[in-house]
């Protein structure tokens, strides 16, 4: 008999592209059919066809403090009530970017936008506007969103289905967009011995979580931060996933180095659609209408998403002096524990934790950039992440993705996580 979630899935892929809206949902590299998600709940998800989950896909990251927390629901209840979207400023929009500003000290100011995707196209605008340049370097494997400028060797969902570029993108932009090394200072230096006074900006998520998490080695970022200030090239931060999930300021504050743009996601809307760039105001001044650099968004600041955001950024920074030790205690905990159950199997499985952000590789050796991430054996994973769903215990269906940890997750959460966890461990090892 077959599912509801089949049975949806069937009709989807008839007038849906795939069958979803996002290939990473697609199940495709994991031989499995996605799930059809009725609703969330703390640290669950529930499906159509009735069965739970202990869910660390957390929608990609934003849900710190698990789904549908009350405070999250009742602004946006709150908000729709006064209307959903009016095209004209709002209060929201004001205190958001102050708590954002205040929050992360390299901005002085910061422009709403729609998506992670929206806020990295335009920076790299503006730091082409800003410098007069054209060139980008990127990191293999670092993934920020589908801008056509950087679906050079990305990850995410470009490396689960294993796309080098994309039909579609012009080669003579793609070909602006060098690619180097994650964790590697000596090939950045190569590329900007090369291209230095061509390249605007070199962007890089500070700890990389679309290859799987792989956290900078120490001196790496202020190597890319020396070198950039050095050619006078701007510096990005993409902090979709990191900021005010590895700790309220994000990757920045934890590492202590000033980008001059940062990109934000998904995370300061409390996962509603909401991005933002923000950075020195002798940039951001460059933008319309102040400046000549046009972005625009009718959806920009949406009343709904502000709210939400003020809701779930004020608890961060209402509990930040203990929910980020939280956080880290349950991570350390869980992954730890893993460690533990494969260090006893003497299996190649390596773990790669910072904070609530956690990639198990099926691969030996330290994972440190992309090459090493694709030693991954994704055969192997896939039947691990089989055995975890079949019970009940949600992680992104790629080798390729983070997983995250969430204030909701209780000590039992993360006690059924290791029972299962035995299980699926025992039969991905078993053929
Ligand atoms: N950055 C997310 C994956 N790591 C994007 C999810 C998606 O593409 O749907």
């Amino acid at each position: 008999m077959t599912t509801i979630s089949e049975d949806l899935f069937a009709r989807a892929r008839r007038v849906i592209p795939g069958g979803v809206n996002s290939p990473v949902r697609a199940f495709g590299s994991v031989g499995a059919t996605p799930l059809f998600i009725e609703r969330a709940s703390g640290s669950r998800v529930f499906d159509i066809d009735g069965r739970e989950y202990i869910d660390y896909v957390a929608s990609w990251g934003p849900m710190i403090l698990g789904h549908a927390h009350p405070a999250v629901v009742e602004a946006v209840q709150r908000a729709a009530e006064r209307g959903t979207s009016y095209g004209a400023p709002t209060k929201s929009e004001v205190e958001l970017a102050e708590q954002i500003v205040d929050a992360f000290p390299a901005m002085d100011e910061v422009r709403m936008v729609s998506s992670g995707t929206e806020a990295v196209m335009s920076a790299v605008r503006l730091a082409r506007a800003f410098t007069g340049r054209d060139r980008i370097i990127k990191f293999e494997g670092c993934y920020h969103g589908h801008a056509d400028s950087l679906l050079v060797t990305a990850g995410s969902g470009v490396a689960t289905l294993g796309i080098p570029g994309s039909p579609g993108v012009p080669d003579t932009l793609a070909e602006l967009t060098v690619t180097v090394r994650y964790n590697d200072s000596a090939s950045l230096t190569a590329a900007l011995d090369r291209f230095g006074d061509e390249t605007a900006a070199v962007i890089i998520e500070p700890v990389a979580g679309n290859m799987g998490v792989i956290p900078p080695r120490p001196g790496f970022l202020e190597d890319v931060r020396r070198l950039t200030s050095e050619r006078n090239i701007l510096l990005i931060f993409d902090e979709v996933i990191t900021g005010f999930r590895l700790t309220y300021g994000g990757a920045q504050t934890l590492f202590d180095i000033q980008p001059d743009l940062t990109c934000l996601g998904k995370i300061i809307g409390g996962g509603l659609p909401v991005g933002a760039f923000g950075g020195r105001r002798e940039i951001m001044e460059l933008l319309a209408p102040q400046g000549p650099v046009y972005q625009a968004g009718t959806l920009s600041g949406n009343p709904l998403a502000m709210a939400a955001g003020l809701a779930a950024l004020g608890k961060l920074r209402d509990n930040r002096a203990t929910l980020y030790d939280d956080l880290e205690h349950k991570a350390t905990t869980l992954c730890r524990r893993m460690e533990i159950a494969i260090d006893k199997r003497g299996i190649p499985a390596v773990i790669n934790r910072i904070g609530s952000m956690f990639t198990l590789f099926f691969a030996s050796g330290a994972i440190n950039d992309y090459e090493g991430a694709k030693t991954s054996d994704t055969e192997r994973f896939a039947s691990f992440f089989r055995v975890m769903l079949a019970g009940g215990i949600m992680i992104p269906p790629s080798q390729f993705e983070a997983s995250f940890v969430s204030t909701a997750h209780s000590d039992d959460d993360i006690e059924s996580t290791l029972v299962c966890f035995e299980t699926a461990m025992e039969t991905a090892f078993s053929r």
